[in-house]
């Protein structure tokens, strides 16, 4: 096995048990990963989720406002892998178990129509879309105190780990600049717009259409792409009612189960 397979062995392990590991470099002393390597590391991890049975549902961008670049000290776009076993449904509930130290963050989704294989122009991204919708992302860093560099970010599939998705619709002509409102048992928690998504969210299409094709890869029609959170990220604690609304598209919510047994 090479350094690159265990150390996405190593991820894939740590995402499994919910049990946190040290960042990349210290199992690399000296030789400090590159970001082109980061990416070896997240495609192994995600073939290896492929391999239990689990399905790519589509990609995510992280790192597409200043509210993240600033919170997590990362200014670089990056993008990763959604799986099936990442959907969590819209209202419902959700165990905490399956987390290290989850985060929520409130963004959209978008829905392709058509197989996109090269690098598509702003006015053209809206031709390869089906719908739009508001969306959650849980994330939760395999590292421990949620604290990572670029690349261990990267190698870690975005800190990938949970969404939902609320109603699509076909308002992209709302998008340009719509309020988001993420609420925690009531209360704001977050507001701001969806303009802090790369100056308008479409532009997350045109990133992923560049990423994907960079790396010689199709995303099928049907494909889910997250846009990146509007504001800054969450921690989520047990029983909390956790809503998103984005104006002129609509909301989606889930609610934390009672107890997470995990001490981390
Ligand atoms: C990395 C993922 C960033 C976003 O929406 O910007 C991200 C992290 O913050 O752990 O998902
Ligand atoms: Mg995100």
């Amino acid at each position: 096995m090479s350094d690159l397979d265990a150390m996405a062995a190593r991820l894939d392990t740590a995402a499994r048990d919910a049990a946190p590991i040290a960042q990349l470099a210290e199992f690399t002393p000296g030789a400090r990963l590159s970001l082109d390597e980061a990416y070896v590391v997240q495609r192994a991890s995600i073939e290896r989720r492929i391999d239990r049975g689990e399905i790519a549902v589509g990609v995510k961008l992280g790192f597409t406002s200043r509210a993240k670049m600033l919170q997590m000290g990362v200014d670089s776009l990056i993008w990763g892998w959604l799986t099936d076993a990442m959907l969590e449904e819209d209202g419902g509930r959700v165990a905490l178990e399956r987390f290290i130290h989850p985060r929520v963050e409130p963004e959209v989704c978008f829905l392709t129509s058509r197989d996109i294989d090269r690098p598509l122009t702003l006015l053209e991204a809206a031709q390869y879309l089906d719908a739009v919708a508001p969306a959650l992302e849980i994330i939760d860093s395999r590292y421990r105190d949620f604290k990572f560099s670029l690349e261990d970010v990267v190698a870690d599939n975005c800190s990938s780990a949970g969404l939902t998705i609320g109603p699509w619709t076909r308002r992209f002509d709302t998008l340009a600049n719509a309020g988001v409102l993420m609420r925690m048992n009531g209360r704001v928690v977050q507001t701001g717009s969806t303009a802090a998504i790369l100056g308008h969210p479409l532009r997350s299409v045109v990133q992923a259409s560049r990423l994907v094709a960079q790396s010689g890869l199709v995303l099928p029609a049907g494909s889910l792409i997250m846009a990146g959170a509007a504001t800054a990220a969450h921690a989520l604690a047990p029983d909390t009612h956790v809503h998103c609304l984005v104006n002129g598209l609509g909301s989606t919510e889930f609610t934390t189960a009672s107890t997470n047994h995990r001490l981390s």
